[in-house]
């Protein structure tokens, strides 16, 4: 058989995008393997991806298209071709706007796939119909405005600089599960002599990386931050010269932190004086102290304020002053491609609604909203799994009125809602551009082999729909692989600094690594790290509590190892190994409650009702209950998972998610 190995990279939604070599006939993904000549990923390719073929090739995979047979919800469905599906979606939708007008219509869409055109493409043709907007606030939104409002879009060091460093605070991130790269960086760094620290509400996959693992209350990081930030002013460990001349406003935040005594904090946090004095002392004194942000304290009522007060600890001990020291967690390679060739910004005629994605259900049952939302297209997303307040968007998607549309590659929880299926493809199917956002390192991706059946791409359904719909226009007639060239052939800043080595090899289809930042160089209105934000209703960086809840167990979402949101539930191979839906709760809670070892409980609070297992575990301290990975309404146990449990309350800016900000209580199922 005639097989070579073409380079291409990994779609997820995951910092690294790694390089990936895959084997093929050009028919077949025979197998793959990591890209040693990635700069970053290195050969490198994480448990769920190193069989990336058995999802490409998984006997599941939708190939036509399809019109719903059986109820809203039964998965019942008959194929039908791409015109019927086409004539059918196009019909109602005209009819739809005729009557309702055309913001009638939400897309709903996140990252599915990561890859520039993929991701983005479908904004172009609901611009154009004058569809509502989506704010896309699911993941980390309320991190990217607390890193906004002191550090302005300042992206921090490429993770490789871990490597470089003796002191790295991770706070709020399970590296090893979610940013495989970052982690073997902390262990080169380790094998330097370099002290890790974890901050954590629970002992985590990454505990095996710390020297310490700190245990905080959920949602209390920034009243931390900022006794570490008092012991830094009370003992004289702040670098004044740096504070002088990098920051704004250090006089007026370093007077405010008398509130924050450790001794005062320790009932907020259930972090000791002691061990705050003893973070404070050894992060000051490290040559080249990084902190690695994840999202995880970033997903609360006070996210963004929290992420704000963590980001000011690095201004005050200067750790910027170093090359590598600093911070780690704003970086995106989002500039590097002109994203407008594709989003197509000037299609919008007039403004239209937005509608918040973490309140999908609400919008779906509001029948005041003006106009109603009475269809939904679905792409790149699967909102039945992992939105918030489950309950209700499953009630929204049960909805008779509701015409729902679902681009997908498998029969996931959202799909056997729809009244019509699109089959997608995947990221070896088409051409694309590769954009990570944990590393400073971009690639194209070519068309390896054909999608299997009828499936076809986001952009070559995109440029149908708008057949469709009568939308003349050149744009909707290109090819993926035009569009892709279209915006190569569009400058930018960062592309007019490539050289023709540059670009030859970035068209032979290798990562190339973009210029690093300057450590100082802060991305901020006045050039400076802004302590003080006059324009803010917090002018300074304080303590907010998060929003909470009545019940007595503070419940917060955490990542699986073994699957990428509800992407990867098809693998049986890695869902098996990740075990049943299971809330990690501390054997002294527990027994309270007269809960053993994997009996099925309750878990409940004013949402909703859900019944899991219990795993008893020391990993978890009292009072705090982990839910990790996403599970599939099949995999419940009842008919709904975690996400029942999760409000649709925002984050105090940026609209982001608050998955780790609400409280349950649990019961044995049979009491
Ligand atoms: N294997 C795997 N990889 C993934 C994903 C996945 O689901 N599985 N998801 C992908 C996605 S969508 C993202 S956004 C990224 C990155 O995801 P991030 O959200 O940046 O980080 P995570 O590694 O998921 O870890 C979040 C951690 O925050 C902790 N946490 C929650 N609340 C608090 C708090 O109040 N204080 C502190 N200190 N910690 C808190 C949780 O216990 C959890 O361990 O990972 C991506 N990669
Ligand atoms: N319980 C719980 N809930 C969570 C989280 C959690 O940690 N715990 N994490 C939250 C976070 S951080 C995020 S970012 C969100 C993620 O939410 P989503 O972005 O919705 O993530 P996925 O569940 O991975 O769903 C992506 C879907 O897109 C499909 N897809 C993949 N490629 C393509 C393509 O090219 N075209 C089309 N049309 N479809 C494609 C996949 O088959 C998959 O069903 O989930 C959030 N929800
Ligand atoms: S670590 Fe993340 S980016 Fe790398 S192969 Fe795995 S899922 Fe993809
Ligand atoms: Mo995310």
């Amino acid at each position: 058989m005639d097989t070579s190995w073409k380079r291409t990279a990994c779609p997820y939604d995951c910092p690294d995008e790694c390089g990936i070599l895959a084997r093929t006939d050009g028919k077949t993904i025979l197998q793959v393997k990591g890209d040693p000549l990635h700069p970053v990923t290195r050969g490198f390719l994480c448990r769920k991806m190193n069989h990336y073929e058995k999802t490409i090739h998984h006997p599941d995979r939708l190939i036509t298209p399809l019109r719903r047979k059986g109820p809203k919800g039964s998965g019942e469905f008959l194929p039908i071709s791409w015109e019927e599906a086409l004539e059918e979606i196009s019909s109602k939708w005209k009819s739809l706007i005729s009557e309702y007008g055309a913001e009638c219509i939400l897309p709903y869409s996140y990252s599915g796939s990561e890859h520039l055109i993929a991701n983005q493409c479908g904004q172009a043709f609901f611009h154009a119909i004058g569809a509502s907007r989506l704010i896309d606030s699911i993941c980390c939104k309320g991190k990217d405005i607390g890193f906004d409002q002191i550090l302005g879009s300042t992206p921090g060091q490429n993770s490789s600089s871990l490597s470089h460093s003796d002191f790295i605070i991770i706070w709020g991130c399970n590296v090893t599960a979610t940013w495989i790269h970052a982690h073997t960086q902390i262990l080169k760094a380790k094998k330097k002599g370099a002290k890790v620290i974890l901050i954590e509400t629970y002992e985590t996959l990454s505990s095996c990386l710390a020297d310490e693992v700190i245990l905080v209350k959920p949602g209390t990081d920034s009243a931390l931050a900022l006794s570490v930030a008092f012991v830094l002013k009370e003992q004289g460990l702040c670098n004044m010269d740096f504070l002088n001349n990098y920051t704004l406003g250090a006089c007026e935040f370093l007077s405010s932190l008398d509130a924050y005594d450790p001794r005062r904090t320790q009932n907020i946090t259930g972090v000791s004086p002691e061990t705050v004095e003893r973070l404070a002392i050894a992060y000051s004194r490290a040559k080249c102290s990084q902190i690695l942000f994840g999202a995880g304290m970033s997903r609360h009522g006070n996210g963004a304020m929290t992420v704000r007060c963590i980001a000011a600890l690095p201004a005050l001990t200067g750790a910027f002053m170093h090359p590598h020291g600093g911070f780690i967690g704003n970086i995106s390679t989002g500039k590097v491609f002109d994203k407008t060739q594709v989003t197509r910004p000037d299609f919008l005629k007039k403004p239209v609604r937005w509608i918040n994605m973490n309140q999908l259900g609400s919008a779906l049952l509001d029948q005041t909203l003006n106009p109603p939302v009475k269809s939904l297209y679905v792409y790149n997303s699967n909102p039945a799994c992992v939105a918030s307040n489950q309950a209700q968007v499953l009630e929204g998607l049960q909805r008779d009125d509701l015409f729902t549309v679902v681009h997908e590659r498998f029969l996931t929880d959202t799909a056997k809602y729809a009244d019509i299926i699109l089959p997608a493809d995947m990221s070896v199917e088409h051409a694309d551009l590769v954009t990570p956002y944990g590393s400073f390192v971009v690639q194209q991706t070519q068309k390896l082999i054909d999608p299997p059946g009828e499936a076809k791409s986001n952009w070559d359904t995109f440029c149908l729909l708008a057949k469709a719909m009568g939308i003349i226009h050149p744009f909707f007639s290109m090819t993926n692989e035009e569009i892709k060239e279209r915006i190569l052939s569009s400058p930018t800043e960062i592309l007019n600094t490539w050289s023709q080595e540059d670009w030859k090899k970035f068209r032979q289809g290798y990562a190339v690594s973009l210029k690093l930042p300057d450590s100082l160089d802060f991305k901020t209105p006045s050039k400076k790290i802004e302590f003080l934000r006059p324009d803010l209703s917090f002018p300074l960086p304080c303590y907010q509590p998060n929003h909470g809840g009545n019940y007595p167990l503070k419940l917060v979402a955490a990542p699986s190892a073994y699957t990428l949101n509800s992407t990867f539930n098809e693998r049986k191979d890695l869902t098996e190994k990740r075990g049943p839906m299971c809330l990690l709760i501390n054997p002294k809670d527990a027994q309270k409650r007269g809960i053993h070892h994997m009996d099925t409980v309750y878990a409940y609070n004013d949402l909703a009702r859900v019944l899991c297992y219990a795993s008893l575990t020391e990993a978890v301290p009292c009072g705090t209950v982990i839910a990790e990975g996403v599970y599939t309404t099949q995999q419940a146990l009842d008919t709904l998972t975690f996400n029942a449990l999760f409000s649709e309350r925002l984050t105090d800016a940026g609209e982001g998610s608050t998955y780790c900000d609400n409280t349950i209580e649990m019961m044995p199922s049979i009491s």
